[in-house]
């Protein structure tokens, strides 16, 4: 079977994430870099056909799986396409004092005390990731929620994690509004975190 990666709509318009994210940050985060990353993947599979009928979750967690020529390819487009579907759906619009719920709210206390003690860890980590990567809320092989860092576009799923929540934080993702005030840009990304979507992603993947 043959099949490319498509790039994914927006359930918002680029100036929905204002003021925090901008639009003009936002239209060509989604319609220059990851619209790059869906191009390259599809490039890429192109040279190994067998790849191509295969989800690219199971080409992130078994990369022994795909040949030396195009792993480099698939793992820096691959997880770039995975990594930026997910962190559009867990954005919306800002809400005043947006908080996990219901079974996302009683894991997150559960594992890290309360959501004030998850705030402040998870953004610890993405402030202080050296160079370009994500921050990451996950579940590891035993339903434990932790919050893990990774370089470049690598994906946690190459770990043996599931991602419910995941920040960008290369330059491309603040650098016009923000420069080089990757901890404002951090703070202000709470402002537009979709819980709904995070306590939806949790549900699936305990499922
Ligand atoms: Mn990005």
């Amino acid at each position: 079977m043959r099949y490319k990666f498509e790039l994914p709509q927006l359930r918002y318009p680029y100036d929905a994430l204002e003021p925090y994210l901008d639009a003009r940050t936002m239209e060509i985060h989604h319609t220059k870099h990851h619209a790059s990353y869906v191009t390259k993947l599809n490039e890429a599979l192109e040279k190994w056909p067998e790849g191509q009928g295969k989800s690219l979750e199971e080409l992130l967690q078994n990369p022994e799986s795909v040949p030396d020529a195009v792993r480099t390819a698939v793992r820096n487009h691959g997880g770039g396409h995975q990594n930026h579907s997910l962190f559009w759906q867990i954005m919306k619009p800002p809400a005043r004092n947006g908080e996990p719920v219901g079974e996302l709210a009683d894991a997150i206390a559960a594992q890290f005390g309360d959501f004030a003690k998850f705030r402040e860890e998870f953004t610890k980590a993405a402030t202080g990731h050296f160079g370009s990567g994500w921050a990451w809320l996950v579940i590891d092989a035993d339903g434990k929620l932790k919050i893990v860092t990774t370089q470049n576009q690598d994906n946690p799923v190459m770990s043996g994690y599931t991602p419910m929540l995941g920040l960008d934080v290369w330059e491309h993702a603040y650098y016009l509004k923000y420069q080089n005030r990757r901890p404002e840009y951090v703070e202000n990304w709470w402002n537009i975190v979709n819980w709904e979507q995070a306590g939806e992603n949790l549900k699936n993947i305990r499922m």
